[in-house]
Parts: C-alpha cells; sequence; structure tokens
C-alpha cells in the first residue's frame, strides 16, 4: 500500500505554502520566514528600514516615518505583514497595538491592521489621533483602485491618550459570505466593543470579499499622515492572531491536504504517544485511520 502511495505522491502538487493560522507574539526576536515587508505597487516593492524596527520586549516596535499607500503616494514604509490563502468561515484577525504619539499633532496618524492585496487596494482598521482634540478612537478605510474613502466604522467615542493608548482590534466573519464584524477593546474591563456600522456585508467592500475568497496579505501599519517633525510616534504590535478552523488531514497545518500531510502520516506510521500531528483522530496510535482521513481529505484546501 505505501507503494502505491507513495508513486501517488509523484502525481499530486499543491501550490498553497501559506500558513492557515498565525499566533506570532513577537516573542523570538525575529519575524517566522513566511512573513515579509514587500507591498505591490509600492515603492520601494521592500518597506523594511531596519533603523526604524525594532524586535524587543516582546514587542514589534516600529518608529513612524513618513510614506503612506494613500491612493497615489504608495511610498510606505515598514509594513510587515504576512500572506494568507482564502479564509474559512468562522475565521478572526486581531491584534493588540500601543499608538505613542509623541510628538506628532495636527494629522491623524494612525497605526493598525491592513488586509491588502497591494498598495491600491486594501482595507484599514487602526487606531487613529484625532487632530482637533489629541484624543484617540478606533476607524476604518478603505482604499479600491486607488480610491480611498472613510469605510464608515467607527468608534462610538473617543478618548484621551491619557486613560489608554493602547487598543485591541478584532475582525471575524462566523458564517460562510456572512456579515464581517468590527470590534475594538480598551482594556477597561467592558469588552469587545462593536464599531458603529458593524457588522457589514462583505459584498460592500469587494476588497475584502476578495481577500476572503483568494487570500492576501495581513499586515501591521503605520501611517503619520503627513506629520513630518521631531520626536516620530512608535506603535507597539504587541501580537497579531490570524485564526480559522482547521481542514481535517492538513497535518502541517498549511491550508492544503496534500503529499506532505501523507508523508508525515506514513513517517509517522505505527507510532504510539499523545499530541503526534499526525494521530489526526487522537487515539494514541498513528496506524490506517489517521492514514485514510489524509487520503479521503486529499487535495482539500489546494
Ligand atoms: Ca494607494
Ligand atoms: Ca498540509
Ligand atoms: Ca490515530
Amino acid at each position: 500500500m505505501r507503494r502505491v502511495l507513495l508513486i501517488g505522491l509523484l502525481l499530486f502538487g499543491c501550490t498553497s505554502v501559506y500558513p492557515q493560522s498565525v499566533e506570532e507574539d513577537f516573542l523570538s526576536g525575529s519575524l517566522p520566514t513566511h512573513w515579509g515587508w514587500q507591498v505591490p505597487l509600492n515603492s520601494p516593492l521592500n518597506t523594511l528600514d531596519t533603523s526604524r524596527v525594532q524586535l524587543t520586549s516582546e514587542f514589534l516596535r516600529i518608529t513612524f516615518q513618513p510614506g503612506t499607500l494613500y491612493e497615489g503616494f504608495n511610498s510606505i514604509r515598514n509594513l510587515p505583514s504576512v500572506p494568507i490563502s482564502a479564509l474559512r468561515a468562522d475565521w478572526r484577525i486581531e491584534t493588540r497595538v500601543r499608538l505613542q504619539r509623541n510628538g506628532a499633532s495636527g494629522a491623524y496618524v494612525q497605526a493598525g491592521l491592513k488586509l491588502f492585496r497591494n498598495a491600491d487596494n486594501y482595507f484599514n482598521f487602526h487606531l487613529v489621533l484625532d487632530p482637533p482634540t489629541g484624543n484617540y478612537y478606533v476607524s476604518t478605510g478603505v482604499e479600491q483602485a486607488g480610491r480611498y474613502q472613510f469605510a464608515g466604522l467607527i468608534s462610538p467615542n473617543s478618548w484621551s491618550p491619557t486613560t489608554t493608548d493602547i487598543v485591541r482590534l478584532l475582525i471575524r466573519q462566523r458564517e460562510p459570505n456572512g456579515a464581517i464584524e468590527f470590534y475594538y477593546d480598551l482594556e477597561d474591563r467592558q469588552g469587545w466593543r462593536p464599531l458603529d456600522g458593524s457588522p457589514v456585508s462583505p459584498s460592500v467592500f469587494p476588497i475584502l470579499q476578495d481577500l476572503i475568497q483568494n487570500g492576501g496579505f495581513i499586515g501591521l501599519y503605520t501611517d503619520t499622515a503627513g506629520w513630518s517633525g521631531t520626536n516620530p510616534p512608535v506603535a507597539w504590535f504587541d501580537y497579531l492572531i490570524v485564526a480559522q478552523p482547521p481542514i481535517e488531514g492538513d497535518v502541517n497545518n498549511d491550508g492544503c491536504v496534500d503529499d506532505a500531510d501523507l508523508l508525515a502520516v506514513l513517517f509517522d506510521f505505527g507510532a504510539t504517544g499523545c499530541n503526534r500531528d499526525t494521530d489526526i483522530n487522537r487515539d494514541g496510535v498513528v496506524d490506517d485511520a489517521d492514514l485514510l482521513t489524509v487520503l479521503f481529505a486529499f487535495g482539500s484546501g489546494c
């Protein structure tokens, strides 16, 4: 049987190599290999400026500098991201960010999540400095085909930075093609609050719908919104989570049941013990039952 399976491995391939779940807490001092700094259509393509980025004290710390993806400017710097395949229903994306204002004023300085295909097609979900008041609030923006606009989702209130300059941001979609929910949390024991305008149908934002159906990039971004001066703001990203239900048989959790999963089960075949990813049915032994699960699911998600 193994010979047949190994011949089968030569006949099948899979192009999906993206991580299906991300739980990055920036503890290791470097970004995992699947993270990147490139933004298609941006100049420079690789946005990394190491002099403004630190992985320290359990945070990804980015010092703001001029540059933006707003409409045709496409000059952003230091936008780390993870590529994702299509998202399966009941997915969620979450981060926690501190926006340290420092010398910035008079501009809508912002930091948060950017879900993007390229520099002209993205969705922003961010913590923003309100220039007239100096308060903070949570807001959204969308650029499609190079045209930027407010996305209509916003926190019902603003607050003083002395109250908090830290926010958690959460986007989720529970059902296939269902409404997308936007929440924020000020860690004041009030829990997740919905943004005004949430939930919203994905069809309202074709770029979001495209990302959900076809994949894209989940990025952590900063934007001075035109401000330049001394003592620039700093964003401290604490973690990024991209979670979605697993595909049965996807042993290595890359979103595709393929030869890699089959080989993993074959190499572990006969092994016993707890907590093996290859023991798919969790009965303590890697055997025919686990192998059949992979075979029946072969090609799923690819
Ligand atoms: Ca743009
Ligand atoms: Ca796999
Ligand atoms: Ca088993």
